[in-house]
């Protein structure tokens, strides 16, 4: 059969992620400087706490920590975006999330395209960040309709991307060879291109609009823009990468140091600039420079229900109106003492984040619950004080926007900050998209829910009972 010959699109997406990584180091060499620090980080971390080793073993493996890495890519058009969307599903990835950044002064709006499955977030939980300019929060119309223009005559994928896209939809998958040549193809698309699509004065002017228009309309292609390895320590990595030559942003995003990590916490380095050449109508080339391409960190914590992210959202809110923390560092030592001292509310223990139904868990039977069989009506919270069942935080998957601004202004440069009304707009960007997007904490739902069921389907069952 057919069928049998394909290869698993966990094993395509391990295959591109590590391919992208492999291309990435070699253009971004302070990439592969980073990687090493968080992977001594990481290990220095483990060695230093036995508990730590211990537990995530138990939910997450080490493998999948060392593998686990995320990127980002800006498109320009709706075709664009939709054709990068049945891509990413060869790869068995699927949008998840809507993200508005235009509120923070960046007209894209963007999904994360990531695996779904338990299974396949452990094969390889790779994932993209991928946001659509919105040439409609231009304000100069000219520019605007030229700007449309020049992406309408690019085309960022292959042929053989394109065709082998079609195959895996129409056939059901890829075998091996086709695979690997997906793999290749794909690839394409994310790489860099030094020569420019436009003449200098072009570029200079949709720079001028807006660093991040120059950086979409301006290039053949969605370049990555970074690459995020996972670290257990954000900190140490944070202190560390100036002795390793690498200028870090100002300060760490997402929510401050804790016992209990939450959701995400991110920091990245500096965009470096890169040369660029652009033709001149006359033919001729000139040389320039463009900073886009950067390196992250992440260190990721429990997913929080919508009570715990609105808790979130506040306490970051309200530190923010205490100490905005400013792109030069200079503040950076009162923004991170404003921040603890405004998350002092938000529980600092499981046992406190589930009690207060902050945060999503996963529920097993403990050594005695597989031995034990009780009445599966029982309320959880009777079944963990009897020792039957445990539970264990759920690691957040997906992204926040007030950090991905962060993020998006630290490379931008601190001059790129720009107002715009906000305007978030899902309706259109799944139109453009054609697909809607995952809903996060739905998704995080249903896993908290089948583990719960799985409980209660094991207690009851006379199996259970050896
Ligand atoms: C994406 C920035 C967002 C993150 O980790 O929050 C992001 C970009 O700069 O294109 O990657
Ligand atoms: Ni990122």
């Amino acid at each position: 059969m057919k069928e049998n010959s394909f290869v698993s699109t966990d094993e395509i997406r391990s295959a591109f992620s590590a391919a992208m990584s492999a291309m990435y180091r070699t253009e971004v060499p302070a990439y592969g400087t980073l990687m090493e620090l968080v992977g001594q980080v990481n290990a220095e971390t483990l060695a230093a706490d036995p508990s730590l080793q211990a537990r995530l073993e138990d939910t997450d493996s080490l493998e999948r920590i060392s593998e686990e890495r995320h990127g980002a890519i800006r498109l320009g058009t709706p075709a664009e975006l939709s054709m990068m969307r049945r891509v990413f599903a060869v790869m068995g990835m699927q949008p998840v999330g809507y993200y508005d950044l235009s509120t923070a002064g960046v007209p894209v709006h963007s999904t994360a395209f990531r695996p779904v499955g338990d299974t396949a977030l452990k094969k390889n939980p790779f994932r993209v960040f991928t946001s659509l300019l919105r040439l409609d929060l231009i304000t100069d119309k000219i520019l605007r309709a030229e700007a449309g223009q020049i992406l309408s005559k690019r085309q960022i994928f292959t042929p053989g991307a394109i065709e082998l896209t079609e195959r895996a939809e129409r056939e059901g998958g890829l075998d091996k060879a086709d695979a690997e040549r997906f793999v290749t193809e794909a690839l394409e698309t994310f790489r860099w291109h030094d020569k420019a699509n436009v003449d200098p004065q072009m570029y200079q002017r949709l720079h001028d609009a807006h660093r991040l228009i120059a950086d979409v309309v301006s290039f053949k292609g969605p370049h990555i823009n970074h690459l995020t390895p996972r670290t257990l320590d954000i900190d140490a990595v944070q202190t560390r990468m100036q002795d390793h030559g690498i200028a870090p942003k100002a300060i760490v995003e997402g929510p401050p140091t804790r016992t209990c990590a939450i959701l995400l916490r991110q920091t990245s380095f500096k965009a470096l600039e890169e040369p660029v050449s652009f033709q001149a109508a006359d033919g001729s080339w000139h040389h320039g420079s463009h900073t886009a391409r950067f390196g992250e960190i992440e260190q990721r914590g429990i997913a929080l229900t919508p009570k715990g992210r609105a808790l979130y959202d506040e306490l970051l809110n309200t530190s923010r109106k205490i100490v905005r923390p400013a792109a030069d560092g200079s503040n950076a030592a009162g923004y991170e003492k404003a921040l603890a001292e405004a998350f002092v509310p938000f529980p600092d223990t499981w046992a406190g984040i589930r009690a207060e139904g902050l945060g999503y868990f996963a529920y097993s039977l403990t050594a005695k619950g597989r031995k034990a069989k009780a009445d599966a009506a029982r309320s959880l919270d009777s079944l963990i004080e009897d020792d039957l069942v445990q539970f264990d935080p759920i690691v957040y998957e997906d992204f926040l926007p007030v950090s991905a601004a962060g993020i998006f202004q630290s490379n931008l440069g601190d001059d790129a900050a720009q107002e715009f009304v906000a305007s978030p707009n899902q309706r259109r960007f799944e139109l453009d998209l054609g697909a809607k997007v995952l809903n996060e904490f739905d998704h995080y739902a249903g896993i908290e829910q089948a583990s719960i069921a799985d409980c209660r389907g094991m207690l009851s069952s006379a199996e259970a009972a050896e």
